[in-house]
This record gives C-alpha cells, structure tokens and sequence, in this order.
C-alpha cells in the first residue's frame, strides 16, 4: 500500500511542479507514495469560490473561511478513524526529523491543510484538526512549502523511496547528529584534498573518523543537540579525543 498523502491548497500547480522531479517523482511513479492535490474552491458553494473573507473584529487581512474546509474533509474523509488532518502553522509543534519518523510510520492518510492569508477560521482547528505543524519560527504566505517540506523529509523515511540514493539506515548511524564531512572526485582539488583515512578502504577505520566528525560538528554548531543525543561509550571515547585534539590545538597556537 502506498503512503498516502493528501494537500488542501488553492494552488494545486505550485505542488504538482515540486513534486514532478527526482525521488519524490519516482517514488509516486513506482507507487511507493501517493500525493493527491485537492483545489479547496472546488469545495466552496458560491458562485465566486470565494474562500476567504473579511475578519470579525476587523484588522489587517483576509481569513479563510471554515465551510469550504469541512466541506471537502466531510465529504472526503468522513471516517475520523482513517484520517489524520494536520493544519500548517506558525502555531504548530516544532517540525523536526523524529517528527518525520513518526509521520512515516504513521498508517492513517495523512491530509495537509495549506493555509493562505492572515489565517485560517479558527473553527476549522478546532473541530477538524488532529495536529498542528509548524516548520519554522517564521511568517510564510502560505502553507503549501511547509507541506513539501514535510512530505519530503517523510517520505525519505519510507523503504524503497531512496533506494540507491542513499539509505536511511546508514543515516540512523549517526540519528540525532549533525552530518559529516563528505568527499568525492577529485582527490586533489586546487590543492585541497582528501583525508587520508577515506582512501584507506578501512572501514572500521572510516566509520570511526566518519562518527568522530559528526559529534565534533555537533559540538561545535549544535552543542544542544549532543546534550539529548545517547552517547555509547565509544561516542565518550571520541569526544575525548576531540576535546584533547582543540586542547592541543590551543596550546600549540
Ligand atoms: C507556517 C510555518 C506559516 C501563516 C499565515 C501561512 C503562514 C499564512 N506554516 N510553518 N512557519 N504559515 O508561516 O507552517 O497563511
């Protein structure tokens, strides 16, 4: 059974474009994820499709109006049991990539509200919503990339979508750290190269250097991450070292 993803927009184009290239396209092609794109005027009753109107209360802007949204979701997916409606917001819980995990195990359709405007009718959170999801602490125009940012970060998640291109399991060698350093082709470049232990075809090797680098990235640009990160015993060896490798560093500066 493929993913099922769902997206409530008034721009279906502005998805459809993103996501007719590369893995997103391929895993669609090949059934392992399906996207459907829903125009919310089409769920709108008056003549004008109209979907927004003027705030009660007054105030800067337009607000989506709720019918529409009830209208499609009644409509589509009256079966509360078999839907999980999740609302883009500046409101939301933070997005992040365990959040992914989740939602990539998640066996519910999943049906993404994309808001545009000021905002969308409060009752629509209220009564329809099952989460909120923020991507970010900022103000977008609308809430179609931060569907596209979620389906893209889950759907990496879903075996056989990355395929060749990766693997997630490699990833989850070092889940919860920043990335590290990677090098291809040339090895000398501008007489910059490459580490030697990469050439060494040791992989224990590798896999050492490759973990050490990704803690002391960690340490260095997100220090808070490695506080909730577990380190293993092996991890507190290596974070030594690092610790040692800049205490030398300083002394010989
Ligand atoms: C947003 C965010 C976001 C708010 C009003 C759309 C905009 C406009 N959504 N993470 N940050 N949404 O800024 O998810 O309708």
């Amino acid at each position: 059974m493929p993913k099922k993803f769902h997206v409530v927009t008034i721009f279906p184009e502005m998805l459809k474009t993103y996501l007719g290239y590369g893995i997103l396209k391929r895993a669609i092609q090949k059934s392992i994820l399906s996207v459907e794109i829903h125009n919310l005027r089409d769920y709108s009753r008056d003549k004008h499709k109209t979907v927004d109107d003027y705030p009660f209360g007054g105030g800067a802007g337009m607000v989506m109006k709720p019918d529409p949204f009830f209208e499609i979701v009644e409509s589509l997916w009256p079966e509360k049991e078999k839907r999980k409606i999740v609302m883009l917001s500046p409101r939301g819980r933070l997005f992040n990539q365990d959040t992914a995990l989740g939602l990539s195990r998640e066996e519910k359709d999943i049906i993404f509200l994309c808001g545009r405007y000021e905002a969308i009718d409060q009752r629509v959170s209220d009564h329809l919503v099952d989460e909120e999801i923020s991507i970010g602490d900022y103000i977008l125009t609308g809430g179609e990339l931060p569907a596209l940012v979620i389906i893209d970060a889950v759907a990496r998640l879903i075996p056989g979508v990355l395929g060749d291109f990766g693997s997630t399991e490699e990833e989850s060698f070092s889940w919860g750290l920043l990335d590290y350093p990677h090098y291809t082709r040339p090895e000398h470049f501008q007489g910059m190269s490459v580490p030697d232990v990469l050439l060494s075809g040791n992989h224990s090797e590798i896999n050492r250097w490759r973990k050490k680098q990704a803690i002391k990235t960690t340490l260095e640009k997100r220090p808070e991450l490695l506080d909730k990160y577990l380190l293993s015993d092996k991890d507190r060896e290596l974070l030594e070292e690092i610790k040692e490798d800049s205490n030398e560093l300083d002394r010989s500066n």
